[in-house]
Parts: structure tokens; C-alpha cells; sequence
């Protein structure tokens, strides 16, 4: 009932006749817990089990049972099933899950593809699926599938809106606390398996011996989940536990301490993941601070990563405050003519879009343009600009519409999902990452469904292909009821919260309206900061003709970016998407939409659209209201009434704002605002969570 369980709880299957069926065919269990990671999938089916069946399951030690669940590895099970089996056929860590002889059998290659189809089992039983569905084949389709923690050592979290950092790290490494082992449980559930631990701006610290040990005993609590941890490397760190003068890649001083460095990792931590490294970005040290190419660092690092195994995630999160180019080229410009020079351990890891996490952006134009370099996508799982965890948004919609989007770089069909999965261009190594809302809040998340969006992360890094819709049913099901009373609805509250968001902050296209350091809330008229680009008038360009960023061969030539067919669409107003239609165009006010209305009045009527679906969401809440206790309705309802008040805040101070360039009256339809442009602009959020100091 807190939500510490997640969706691990495991209630008591109640339709009776379901129920039986269970019971009859699982009536024991064998698995013998001869490696750590078998053990832990003997104590899921034992508290699985008996939470769902309401008794504790008998193990049995021997094979030649009935009606029996049989889990082992293929070369593990008796002959005579044995022969049943394709090795061949189970990619690493995949599972299938079959009836053999009245029995069902869980197995895999390896121990972690075994834990991954008991976890897989028991979901089948949470949703109340019949049994006679099997059998299952699955296998993650992405190779590193992982979560980004923007930790700091202090135990704060950057952008994070759930409490402080889960890794305490002042008792680490002699006390370990049950989260990790519950953390660790809750990712292998869903198939995510590394862990960055440290924040992206990133403290030199974290190398040094005393946290390596600390970082050693995380380590060993995830091994047997099948989760590996990295850390994010400041790239000045040679010089600041170094005692170095310089961190020029090319140096060879400085490459041997990072040598020198990882060997001692390593000693520590023989299966460590690698590094994650923000350089040359929002001031972070890089190797253009000594005239050195992003490949030069990359390479430095991968070079003395490659002996042990080890992978380097760069980032390509970068724009420069002395490039005047639009920002959403610059990561473009600086990355894609690099394409080739980079190691094989390398991945370059991509925002989904091209500026910075908003509640829409199309897709970044980077994925589909480096055919010779594994490129990862970077999603973010805090809502840092989607209402931080007081704002319900169910973001496996909006992961789904990036990974659905076309690239049509080897022509239509050519997927952003495909070329995450390494299919497009036959890359050797996969991933993608998500920035975790995870924090010490007894529900984890904050907010309640920001667990749905943990959940529906490590989902589609296992499988970029599933809808969010197959998502939203699964961790309903799981979470809270399998009543489809309940279900039915909640799917679509999930499903309208993500239109629901970009409706009320940013619609049509525009972008980056929110106020300054904490993100929270409009600012759209902020234009006062020192870098040009870090202000919200940048991106709308609202004026007295009308809103957009030109983004088409007359303004930035930004779709330039993309492959022809898609920087046509793009470009051309008939066929741009209207969801997209101010991020690539500067309109005048009363530029006729499709449905008719002129821009303006549309503008006004989308911010209205998107108040009145977080009314829908408060009003199919209600509907649920028998299915849960008291307290979960309440936690939900009185987020819901504040989401509700600040979509009213979001449209009322927006739409008074442009309205000073527009000058035209608020159409019929649009609920008048209750304050002054002047009101809208002095409410402050001085003390939010999260944030950066002195951050823009
Ligand atoms: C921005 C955040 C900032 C992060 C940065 C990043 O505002 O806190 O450090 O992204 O991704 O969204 O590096």
C-alpha cells in the first residue's frame, strides 16, 4: 500500500476458477539454487507464489515430477526434456517458458536469461493470463539496457524530485542497505541491467580508492541480478585526485594514470560496466579544452577500457555559448562528421531530441546519420520539464513516438527503434539509457505512476517494438487490479497524460517556455540570462507577425539534418505534422490551421485542450475509486487538483504573454485567465527540488 513494492507485490490471484487452475498445475517446484542468481529466482517463486497462490510452494529436488513449475538451465534439465530444447535457438540471457509432459519449464542458456523467465512467469500469473498461452520465447533486443543516476555524493539528485539519492554512500561499503537488493530486484524484473551511479556533472571523487570500495560493495549486491555498474568520469579528474597538470588526451602522462586507473577498478570490480562522460557541455571539462576532437577523449578512455571489457558512454549533449548556430544543430555539427574515428567500445549516447527533454520534440537528427557508430538513445525518466513528480505523465507514450518516428535513412521503415537496437546499420553493440526518478521516497518515484514510467523504461530498453499501451496494461495489472473495471480506464488515463502535458505547457510545436534553473512552470517571457539560448524567447520567437522557430531553409536550415524525405515533410507546411508545426516554422497569427481556426485561436484552444484532459484524468480517477484504499485515492486525487491548478497556470500565463504580441482577444472556448500577465510573471518557486545551483 505504500508503493515500496512496486510492482512486485504479488497479491492473491482472485477469480476462483483461475485460481485452481494455477494451484492444479503448479503444485511444486524444482530449482536448485546452485549460483546466486538461482537462488534469487528460488526466493521470487517462493514469495511469488505465495502471494499469488496464497501457499508457500513445496521445491522438490528431483525432475520427474507432474504439474510441477521445472526451472534450470538447458544443460541443467533432465535428458529426456533436454532433448526438447534448442540452444541455439535462446539468445544470451533470453528465456522460453514451455508445457512439457504437464510440466512447466523456465529455461534459458545462462543464469540470468533463467531469472529473467521466473520474473517473466510471474507477471504471466499477475496479469491472471491462462497458463495455456505458453509457451514464451523471449531475449532483450538491446544489449545494455540502463538507468542514468544524476547522483551526487552529497546524496543530492539533480533533477531529481523523489527524495535524496538512494546510495549512502557515507555507510558504504560495511552497511548495506535492503534498497539496494530491492533496486537491484526491481531492474532485473524488467530486464534493465547497468547502473550509472554518479550525477553526469560529474565529481573527480567518486575515482578515488575510498569510493572505488564503496562502489565495489554496490557492485557485488547487483552482480547476481545481472546488473553491472558504471560510473561517470570527470574528464579533469587527472588533475584533480591526479596531481596532474594537464587531462590532454593525447598526453601521455595523462593516459597512463586513466590506464593505471581502470587496472585498479578493475581489481576491484572485475565485470565493471565503463564510463559515462559529459565533456565540453554545459562547462564540464573536455578534451576540446586542450584543442583535442570529442574522439581523441572518447578513444583515451576506450583505449584503456578495451583489456577489461569495458565501454564508453560519450555524450552528444553538447551546444557551445560561442556557436551562434541554432542549438538544435550544433550536436549535429560537432558529432556526425566523426562518424568512423570513434573506438569499437564506444557508444555515443543521444537525447531523444534535439534540445533538452521537453514534453515533445521530434526526433534528434543524429540517429540514422552515424551508420559507423553504435549510438544510444538518452531518455529521461524525471520529469524535469514535464512537472517534476507532481505531474502524472505516463512517458512510455512519448518514449514509443521517438522510437516509432521514421529516420528514413535506408529509405521508409528505417526506425529511430532500429537504429537504437544496432539492426539499421549492423552495429556490434546496442543501448539506451534512461535518467532515473528514483530516490529515497518510500514509493521511489514521488509521485505514485512515476513508477510506470521506471517500469515502462526497462520495458522498452528489453524491446524497443512494444507499444505503450502493452506497457500501461502490464504495470496496472501488476501494480493495482486486473479488475478490467479498473484497467479499462486507467489505460486511458495513462495514454491521454502524455497529449494531456504537451497540450498544457507546450503545444503546436513550441518548446522551452518554463521558467529559469528549477524548470517548474511557464516563463516564456524569461530573456534576460546570459547565454542567448538558455532563454525561452529563443525558441518561440514570438513578435508582433506571429510564433516558431524557422527551422526550414529560410530560418536555421536545421532539417537540413535530417534525410530528405523527412526534412520535405518537414519543411513543408502542407505536410508538417501541427504537433511539430512551431518547432520547424515562424507563422503569422492568423495562419490558417487544418481544422480552420487561425494560429492563434488554435494556440489558445490546444493550451484549453490539454486543462480540460487533466479534468478527464481527474474524472476517470474517480471512477476507479472502489478498486483502491482510501489513501491511494487520496495521494493521487490531490496531485491530480494540483496538476490541474498549474495546466490552468501554464495556459493562463502563456496565453496572456503572447497575447501582447498577438493583440487579439481569447477565442470562445478558451476559459479566461483570472490574473494579469503582471501576476503570472511575479509567482516565484524559489526553493524547488533538484536543482543546480547558480544553473540556468
Ligand atoms: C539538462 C539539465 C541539467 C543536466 C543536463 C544534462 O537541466 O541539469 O545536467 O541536462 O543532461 O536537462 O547534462
Amino acid at each position: 500500500q505504500t508503493g515500496y513494492k512496486l510492482w512486485l507485490d504479488y497479491r492473491k490471484v482472485k477469480n476462483s476458477e483461475l485460481l485452481q487452475e494455477y494451484r492444479n498445475q503448479i503444485q511444486s517446484v524444482y530449482i536448485q539454487p546452485d549460483t546466486k542468481t538461482l537462488e534469487i529466482a528460488q526466493k521470487e517463486l517462493s514469495v511469488g507464489l505465495a502471494g499469488l497462490l496464497g501457499d508457500k510452494p513445496t521445491f522438490l529436488e528431483r525432475q520427474n515430477i507432474k504439474n510441477a513449475i521445472i526451472v534450470a538451465k538447458i544443460k541443467d534439465l533432465n535428458k529426456e526434456y533436454q532433448a526438447l530444447f534448442e540452444s541455439s535457438k535462446i539468445e544470451e540471457n533470453g528465456f522460453q517458458i514451455s508445457h512439457v509432459k504437464e510440466n512447466i519449464i523456465v529455461t534459458s542458456n545462462d543464469d540470468i536469461g533463467v531469472l529473467y523467465g521466473v520474473f517473466h512467469l510471474l507477471k504471466h500469473l499477475q496479469m491472471n493470463l491462462p497458463l495455456k498461452k505458453l509457451p514464451i520465447f523471449d531475449a532483450p533486443k538491446i544489449d545494455l539496457r540502463i538507468l542514468n543516476h544524476w547522483d551526487n555524493l552529497d546524496r543530492s539528485v539533480e533533477r531529481g524530485y523523489a527524495g535524496n539519492s538512494i546510495w549512502k554512500w557515507h555507510k558504504l561499503p560495511g552497511y548495506i542497505d535492503q534498497r539496494y537488493i530491492d533496486y537491484a530486484r526491481a531492474n532485473a524484473s524488467v530486464g534493465i541491467n547497468g547502473t550509472v551511479l554518479t550525477n553526469v556533472n560529474a565529481n573527480a571523487l567518486i575515482l578515488t580508492p575510498m569510493y572505488i570500495k564503496k562502489v565495489a560493495a554496490l557492485a557485488n549486491v547487483f552482480r547476481p541480478y545481472g546488473i553491472r555498474v558504471y560510473l561517470t568520469a570527470r574528464f579533469s579528474a587527472p588533475i584533480e585526485i591526479g596531481n596532474l597538470k594537464t587531462a590532454d588526451p593525447l598526453n601521455p602522462e595523462v593516459r597512463n594514470w586513466w590506464k593505471a586507473k581502470i587496472d585498479r577498478i578493475y581489481k576491484e570490480i572485475p565485470d565493471f560496466g565503463g564510463f559515462l562522460v559529459k565533456a565540453n557541455s554545459e562547462g564540464q571539462p573536455g578534451p576540446q579544452n586542450y584543442g583535442r576532437s570529442h574522439a581523441d577523449g572518447a578513444n583515451m578512455l576506450a583505449d584503456a577500457l578495451a583489456p577489461h571489457k569495458g565501454i564508453v558512454m560519450w555524450r552528444a549533449f553538447v551546444y557551445s555559448e560561442h556557436d551562434a548556430t541554432d542549438r538544435a544543430k550544433q550536436a549535429y555539427n560537432e558529432f556526425v562528421p566523426l562518424d568512423g574515428k570513434f573506438k569499437e567500445n564506444v557508444l555515443l549516447q543521444v537525447k531523444n531530441g534535439a534540445i533538452d527533454f521537453q514534453p515533445r520534440e521530434p526526433f534528434h537528427p543524429m540517429f540514422g546519420a552515424m551508420p559507423k557508430t553504435p549510438l544510444m538513445m538518452e531518455f529521461q525518466i524525471t520529469q524535469e520539464y514535464l512537472g517534476f513528480s507532481t505531474h502524472l505523465v505516463y512517458l512510455p507514450k512519448l518514449y514509443e513516438e521517438v522510437l516509432q518516428a521514421d529516420t528514413y535513412q535506408h529509405g521508409k521503415g528505417s526506425l529511430v527503434a532500429k537504429v537504437i537496437d544496432g539492426t539499421l546499420d549492423h552495429k556490434k553493440i546496442s543501448g539506451m539509457a534512461g535518467v532515473a526518478n528514483i530516490g529515497s521516497d518510500v514509493n521511489w518515484t514521488g509521485h505514485p505512476f512515476g513508477q510506470a514510467n521506471w517500469y515502462g523504461f526497462g520495458r522498452l530498453s528489453w524491446n524497443p517494438y512494444l507499444s505503450a499501451k502493452t506497457i500501461a496494461n502490464e504495470w496496472l495489472r501488476m501494480t493495482y487490479s486486473t479488475n478490467d473495471e479498473f484497467v479499462t480506464p486507467m489505460i486511458k488515463m495513462l495514454l491521454i497524460s502524455r497529449a494531456a502535458v504537451v497540450n498544457y505547457m507546450t503545444p503546436l510545436g513550441l518548446h522551452h517556455l518554463m521558467d529559469t534553473g528549477h524548470h517548474y512552470g511557464p516563463g516564456p517571457w524569461v530573456s534576460n540570462l546570459s547565454r542567448p539560448e538558455w532563454n525561452p524567447v529563443y525558441y518561440h520567437k514570438a513578435d508582433s507577425l506571429g510564433i516558431g522557430f524557422d527551422r526550414t531553409p529560410t530560418g536555421s536550415n536545421a532539417t537540413a539534418q535530417y534525410a530528405k524525405p523527412v526534412a520535405d515533410t518537414f519543411n513543408n507546411l502542407e505536410t508538417c505534422p501541427e504537433e511539430y508545426l512551431l518547432w520547424f516554422h515562424h507563422l503569422p497569427w492568423d495562419y490558417k490551421l487544418k481544422n480552420g481556426n487561425i494560429l492563434w485561436n488554435g494556440l489558445a484552444l490546444k493550451y484549453q485542450e490539454g486543462v480540460g484532459q487533466v479534468r478527464e484524468m481527474q474524472s476517470l480517477w474517480e471512477q476507479i475509486k472502489p478498486y483502491l484504499s482510501a489513501e491511494q485515492y487520496q495521494e493521487v486525487a490531490m496531485l491530480l487538483s494540483i496538476q490541474l491548478k498549474e495546466a490552468k497556470w501554464w495556459r493562463d500565463a502563456c496565453m496572456s504573454y503572447f497575447q501582447t504580441f498577438s493583440k487579439k482577444p481569447f477565442p470562445k472556448g478558451m476559459e479566461t485567465p483570472k490574473h494579469s500577465l503582471k501576476y503570472y510573471k511575479s509567482l516565484k518557486f524559489p526553493y524547488a527540488p533538484g536543482i543546480r545551483p547558480s544553473w540556468h
